[in-house]
């Protein structure tokens, strides 16, 4: 893009959507931070191509974080890297490790990043019969330790935040005591709340399905607001888009939960079939959803007690690993400019007098047919960024010197 395309771009903008708006939607890129997680750069695939790993992929968190840097030197948007404890800060595969995170902790700062988001990790060897919601004790016992380490890791090395996924459910009706297993987690849940230092942020993350199950523990937004309400005030809801049915309203999901004051974080992706494996895409349920987060106040907050928590989760296959992130940031970006850009007076006036159709074209006029890359761009250009860091990457020799240097 040219600058006398991006002048271009923005005249044609700023007379559809005024000055103001376009001015602040370049505003809104610059301050929008999304974490980015480290399995995304390792050897976790998933479906079918678990076996295979695109040429190049980080052996270690070590070489995670190297590539999420130059995510970051591209974007300006990702200093903040979630990682997972098992796959990241264990010397034994079963603990955390205090000091493996605080050298990940130098790592990450040497390299210009923060360790962000600590997800404890409960799906790895020994939780076929459940996690947190297991009948037998010392299974509970031993992930309510991890998850405790993982509270002090956040609290001391990371963001504060700590994202609770459980792979807890049944393959079979009538395999499990639905009711029971519901019991037996909010009594883990509660156990760790204890321990938790009050300034982390305990996120509760639902999930409708697993390959195969019948019944997940957490399986709806209601579940996790019941259990993160029942908890108190450092706990809140966790909404990963490629969790739920398909054509779920999530955007109402987002909006009720900003109605209902409940603190939350997304971990974004796409999801064509099923999961939460594919990068993030620019797409109109995309723009809805940061409509709502825009209108609610809950993005691009100068206060970090009302901003919620942004991270990408998503590890597909077959992808250059870094494209995706690239492309992930690059697509959030344009979908919030999008969201920015909608005339909400217009709108609420166009709402009082019951304009259906009117209301929603110029919804649309902002959410589905805004040509929002020069604002983008402009917003890069003003940080000193590349205006194409995909393009920026290819030029970068990264991908090159990975392959060369990475030998399994
Ligand atoms: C589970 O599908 C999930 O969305 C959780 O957030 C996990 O932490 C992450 O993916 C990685 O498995
Ligand atoms: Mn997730």
């Amino acid at each position: 893009m040219t600058n006398q395309h991006i002048e271009n771009g923005l005249d044609v903008l700023k007379h559809e959507f005024g000055d103001q708006r376009v001015k602040q939607a370049i505003e809104a890129i610059k301050a929008f931070r999304v974490e980015i997680p480290s399995w995304i750069f390792g050897d976790f695939g998933g479906g079918r191509f678990a076996g295979y790993m695109p040429p190049g992929f980080a052996r270690s968190i070590y070489e995670k974080l190297d590539d999420a840097a130059i995510v970051h030197q591209l974007t300006g948007a990702t200093d903040c890297v979630a990682v997972h404890v098992l796959w990241d800060l264990t010397e034994d595969g079963q603990t955390a490790s205090m000091r493996t995170a605080s050298d990940v902790h130098a790592y990450a700062h040497e390299k210009g990043l923060r360790m962000g988001s600590i997800s404890p990790t409960y799906f790895l060897s020994g939780s076929y019969r459940n996690s947190l919601a297991a009948t037998e004790t010392d299974t509970v016992d031993r992930y309510i330790e991890q998850t405790i380490a993982a509270g002090q890791i956040a609290n001391e090395f990371g963001t504060k935040l700590l994202t609770i996924w459980l792979p807890d459910g049944s393959l079979y009706p009538g395999q499990i005591e639905l009711g029971k297993t519901h019991t037996i987690l909010k009594k883990a849940l509660h156990r760790i709340h204890q321990h938790i230092d009050p300034a982390v942020m305990m996120l509760i993350e639902y999930k409708v399905f697993e390959p195969g199950t019948y019944s997940t523990i957490i399986p709806d937004w209601g579940t996790a607001y019941l259990l993160a309400k029942e908890l108190g005030n450092n706990a809140g809801v966790l909404v990963d888009l490629g969790h739920h049915f398909h054509s779920t309203n999530i955007e109402q999901i987002v909006a009720r939960l900003i109605s209902e004051n409940m603190y939350c974080g997304f971990h974004f992706n796409t999801r064509y079939a099923a999961d939460d494996d594919h990068s993030v895409e620019p797409n109109p349920e995309m723009a809805r959803i940061f409509y709502e987060l825009v209108a609610g106040d809950v993005v691009v907050n100068s206060d970090p007690q009302k901003n919620w928590a942004y991270m990408i989760d998503q590890c597909s296959g077959r992808e250059n690993r870094i494209h995706a992130m690239l492309h992930s940031v690059d697509s959030l970006q344009h979908m919030l400019a999008r969201a920015m850009l909608v005339d909400r007076e217009r709108l609420v006036e166009l709402q009082a007098a019951d304009e259906i159709i009117l209301a929603n074209r110029l919804f649309n006029s902002a959410l589905v047919y805004a040509d929002v890359r020069s604002i983008v761009a402009r917003a890069r250009q003003e940080l000193n960024l590349p205006m194409d860091p995909l393009q920026a990457y290819l030029d970068s020799g990264h991908q090159q010197k990975i392959i060369r240097e990475r030998k399994v």
